[in-house]
């Protein structure tokens, strides 16, 4: 038996699923789930279903709940701790949220999307126009960049099938000026800035290097799991830019402009910064500050569950192209766990298990790491990318949770 692949990720290649409807997927995904249900085979782990019998051990480090200051500022943060995960493919209405202005609600008959600045032939397009040009998909893993800074903000991740059509053809269109260094993305929100003591309104606003912004992944997307856009996540068009961080998917797009400088706005120069204290081999220490953007490599373990004695343990790895994940338990060795979902898909997260047949009653530690293709190994919290990290941007350390067996 295969899982249900066919109808899923096409990225980099115009869609395969032009011809077949959302109807025919729906019936080809229930069908199987119908089937999985009277089975206990290996795909019903996959998708991280609870067979007959198996039974989640809840962990002792349970996330407590974000303060309520954080959402009303940020949005649905996502509360929901990740034994409760068991999709592959988020559903839209479990999909975190981060806004960090207002959140507009546009209609689309209004609404356009201009690119210009340094292009030989600005362009703007209305989304019935956007929608006529080829389509594209793509099955991405988005993850704020905040994502596990706090204790309280551990479910700042989601995965979807995202279509759109892809930017670069757009901007090759307008014929970007040699003079043109960067790609400025703004949103249609706004909020007060100030920078001395000069006040103004601002979009928010994220750029890319032209090279960058020419990626052949990127999209201009307007259908999230095969619904139009949600409000919340950019209605009607955003930027999706797979192996980026969230903060890089620009919503509520409204216009595109090439500059001749590098973009230093808040997202980019101010706020989404990454502030380490590193020395140097002179024995210098030097504070360093980089922007938040290509997505890094990180592991979760997500649930721990028995059935007739042996546990298992689930989880999920991302942000890189990953090659393997091990996990260790308690001081032991690292062993491989098994990839069981989402090898295929370049932006997706994997979802991977271990199973743990001499388990011992008592408290024991669970943590997992992801190593990348180019065999680069997710970090401890000890080594000093992350330990010299002054900011809770990019916290993609190692991580360990703590389970009572027996
Ligand atoms: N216009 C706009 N785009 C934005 C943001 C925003 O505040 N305004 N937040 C960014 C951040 S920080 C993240 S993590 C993602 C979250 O995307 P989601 O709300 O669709 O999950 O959107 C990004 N795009
Ligand atoms: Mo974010």
């Amino acid at each position: 038996m295969t899982p249900p692949e066919s109808f899923d990720d096409h990225s980099q290649t115009p869609s395969a699923l032009s011809g077949v409807s959302r109807r025919d997927f729906l019936i080809r995904g229930s069908t199987l789930l119908a089937a999985l249900a009277l089975s206990d085979s290996p795909l019903y782990a996959e998708m991280w279903r609870i067979s007959e019998g198996e039974k989640v051990v809840p962990f002792l480090d349970q996330a407590p709940a974000p303060p309520d200051a954080a959402v009303r500022q940020y949005g649905d943060l996502n509360t929901r701790n990740w034994e409760q995960l068991s999709s592959w493919t988020t559903p839209n209405e479990d999909f975190f949220t981060v806004s960090h202005y207002n959140r507009p609600v546009l209609k689309a008959e209004e609404w356009r999307l201009n690119i210009d600045g340094l292009v030989e032939r600005p362009i703007s397009l209305n989304l019935e126009q956007i929608h006529a040009r080829p389509r594209q998909e793509v099955t991405f893993t988005l993850e704020c960049g905040g994502n596990h800074g706090f204790d309280w903000f551990t479910g700042g991740i989601g995965n979807a099938r995202w279509a759109g059509t892809p930017l670069a053809p757009i901007l090759r269109a307008a014929g970007i000026k040699k003079a043109g260094i960067d790609v400025v993305f703004f949103g249609s929100d706004e909020g007060d800035e100030e920078v001395r003591d000069i006040k103004m309104k601002q979009n928010f606003s994220r750029s890319m290097s032209i090279e960058e912004a020419l990626a052949p992944a990127n999209l201009l997307c307007y259908e999230m799991n095969g619904d139009p856009l949600p409000p919340l996540h950019g209605f009607p068009l955003r930027l999706i830019a797979p192996g980026w961080y969230g903060v890089a998917n620009v919503k509520w797009l409204k216009r595109i402009e090439v500059v001749d400088k590098r973009w230093a706005g808040r997202f980019m120069a101010k706020d989404y910064v990454t502030i380490r204290q590193e020395p140097r081999d002179n024995g210098e220490l030097v504070w360093t500050q980089k922007v938040v953007g290509p997505a890094l490599l990180k592991s979760v373990t997500a649930k721990v569950t028995v059935k007739n004695g042996t546990h298992r343990i689930y989880g999920a790895a991302w942000g890189r192209p990953i090659q393997r994940v091990e996990v260790r338990i308690d001081d032991g060795p690292w062993r491989a766990a098994t990839i069981d979902r989402g090898q295929e898909h370049e932006f997706a997260w994997k979802f991977w298990h271990l199973d743990w047949k001499e388990a011992v009653a008592g408290e024991h530690t669970i943590t997992s790491r992801a190593i990348d293709r180019a065999g680069e190994v997710q970090p401890a919290m000890g080594e000093p990318v992350i330990a010299n990290k002054r900011t809770y941007w990019e916290s993609n350390g190692q991580i360990t949770r703590r389970i009572r067996i027996g």
